[in-house]
């Protein structure tokens, strides 16, 4: 562990997320400086619509020749690399457009070279870099001036189609069948696996291993705490009931074919009532039953888009949280930027309050009353905050940071500025914090109360706990590997010197793993709140690790490793999810 005097520096982001598989995105010469950013370079990779067999759509003259499986490559590519930014149907996301009649104007040549060489602008060299072949860079020059391919829409018929009440709740059990603990069980998402571990806190043994979808992405917990949602990238949920004997699915549904988030009811009278999924293929979530996962409602999210009032026709559904204030969830809505309060109190007669809050809606979480909502519009800078109990916005607040990703965020009391939510930025080593307390310190709500500089850029996930006097701060897209296998950590009650010196935790040396370059991903504490875990997150095919940090010592307490701990990413503490305490 050392201490250090914090560095002011921004490091490019590229090659780590690369290294990653991470998708970097295509982006037009007319674009706006951002393809080595983090921005850039941390957009979603839509490889499960990669995987469809879709059609040439009809062609026009003067096409360029295409056989259907060169199409087949192209739309592999395509959906991976690049339809993050561009969007699934190419008419631009945090990218510009690429539709036929704008690539059609510039032509083979230009494509073929643009793609090659990249551009200042920000167009990554997918040639010169040797990411994409001379025949790859070929095809894909005349892949954009096809039509674009449209991949199926997934409504209800499809959804019954892959609904499995693999155990009806008649036959459930009717009390708990086991010893676990299961408040403090964690849920690990096993990425790579496709597959999600529990946990046991107190004893660190992985009590099951249980298979999901693909890339597996988040756990979240029924308001009960028996039942677990996990969600893949495929769009496949699973409902694991933690009172069989040994937990298993006793449901699982595919919603879409590409997903990043799930959620359950939280409001009183309501418990274990709904969940609900939303899915970046088709732009739309679902609101299903809370015991079995039988679809019951599908909304649509195109529309609109809330600024300019023009039609976006692929809008993502982002991070979801159910409210404790109303029978409502929060649904993000990412490129159209509002911001959908979803009252599931009576769903055949559904009333969506809708928010105009701002573009590019991605992850956030609430504060500590619970009362406010406060989400990241991250390509814009800014944080959204909603009131949940008015279900009105309250403020949009400028990071001051560039592209803030808080995962849900970590709730602080600050020694001067009272209670405070924190949030740290992907491009740069900022981290913000920013006021939540209207009636005790109205002169700093909503706006950012003190701003920390960390190990750097590259930061996803910020961590604390009620009763913890930490802040911990991860850089796993840092490309720098001293950097990704270490977390900063800053004493709250030292948050009143000008610029507070954080102390370094080597993780990964910690974890005593010496091959690959594993990155230390986000921090989740156990119930009680006296230690913090972080995965140690390696190639699919090396030792990876989770490692247990006392919060009150900052020493090492545990190190988890097991040969089923297959790339962990993800951690969530049951107790910690379904309150909703970080
Ligand atoms: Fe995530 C949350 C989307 C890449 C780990 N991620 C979220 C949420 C969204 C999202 C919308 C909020 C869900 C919610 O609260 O309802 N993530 C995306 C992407 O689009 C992106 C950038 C690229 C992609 O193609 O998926 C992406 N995410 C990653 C990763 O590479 C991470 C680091 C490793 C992994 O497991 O895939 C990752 N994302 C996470 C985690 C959370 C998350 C651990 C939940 C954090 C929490 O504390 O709740």
């Amino acid at each position: 562990m050392r201490t250090t005097t914090a560095i002011r520096r921004t490091l490019l982001l590229t090659s780590a997320s690369l290294a990653l598989g991470l998708a970097a995105p295509m982006v037009s010469a007319q674009e706006q400086d951002h393809g080595d950013d983090a921005t850039a370079s941390y957009q979603p990779s839509m490889t499960t619509l990669g995987e469809l067999n879709l059609e040439i759509p009809g062609r026009k003259e003067g096409d360029p020749v295409m056989t259907q499986e060169e199409y087949d490559i192209g739309n592999k590519i395509y959906f991976e690399r690049c339809a993050g930014c561009h969007g699934v149907l190419r008419k631009g996301a945090t990218g510009k457009p690429l539709t036929t009649d704008l690539t059609r104007e510039n032509g083979f040549e230009y494509l073929r070279d643009f793609i090659t060489y990249g551009s200042p602008a920000g167009m990554p060299n997918w040639g010169t870099s040797g990411d994409l072949s001379e025949e790859q860079i070929d095809l894909m020059a005349r892949y954009i001036l096809l039509e674009p391919a449209s991949p199926p829409e997934f409504g209800m018929a499809e959804m019954r189609d892959s609904w499995q009440l693999v155990i009806p709740p008649e036959d459930r059990p009717t009390e708990k069948m086991n010893d676990i603990d299961i408040d403090n069980l964690f849920s690990v998402t096993l990425r790579d696996a496709g597959q999600i571990a529990l946990i046991d806190g107190a004893s660190y043994e992985i009590k099951a291993v249980i298979d999901t979808g693909y890339a597996v992405h988040i756990s979240r917990i029924s308001a009960s705490g028996r039942y677990l949602f996990v969600i893949g990238r495929d769009a496949r949920v699973n409902m694991i009931d933690l009172w069989m004997e040994e937990p298993a699915t006793v449901a699982e549904i595919k919603v879409g074919s590409e997903a990043r988030s799930v959620e359950t009811s939280k409001f009183e009278g309501f418990e274990d009532k709904y969940a609900i999924a939303g899915s970046y293929w088709p732009p739309q979530y679902v609101i299903m039953d809370g015991n079995t996962l039988e679809p019951l409602k599908i909304k649509s999210t195109r529309g609109m888009i809330y600024d300019d009032q023009e039609y976006h026709p692929e809008p993502r559904v982002a991070s979801i949280l159910g409210s404790h204030y109303k029978p409502e969830f929060i649904v993000n809505v990412k490129e159209t930027g509002k911001i959908l309060m979803v009252d599931y109190s009576d769903i055949k007669n559904l009333k969506v309050t809708e928010i105009e809050a701002e573009r590019f809606l991605h992850d956030g979480g609430l504060d500590s009353t619970k009362r406010y909502f406060l989400v990241a519009a991250n390509a814009r800078g800014k944080v959204a905050v909603v009131d949940t109990k008015d279900s009105k916005l309250t403020a949009l607040i400028e990071t001051g940071g560039e592209t803030p990703h808080p995962g849900r965020g970590a709730n602080i009391m600050h020694p001067t500025h009272g209670p405070v939510w924190v949030t740290s930025h992907l491009g740069d080593e900022t981290v913000a914090l920013i006021g939540t307390d209207p009636e005790g310190h109205p002169d700093q709500a909503w706006t950012v109360v003190q701003t920390l500089y960390s190990m750097g850029g590259g930061s996803l996930f910020v961590k604390s706990h009620p009763t913890s006097n930490h802040l911990y701060v991860d850089a796993p897209l840092n490309p720098d590997a001293d950097i990704t296998g270490t977390i900063a950590v800053f004493k709250i009650d030292e948050l009143t010197q000008e610029e507070p010196e954080y102390t370094v935790l080597p993780i990964v040396e910690w974890a005593g793993i010496t091959e690959g370059q594993p990155r230390v991903v986000q921090g989740e504490f156990n119930q009680e709140g006296n230690e913090i875990w972080f995965s140690v997150w390696n190639a699919k095919d090396l030792t990876s690790a989770i490692v247990v940090i006392d919060d009150k010592t900052l020493e090492l307490k545990h190190v988890i490793k097991d040969e089923r701990l297959v790339t962990p990413t993800g951690k969530f503490n049951v107790y910690n999810t379904r309150a909703d305490v970080y």
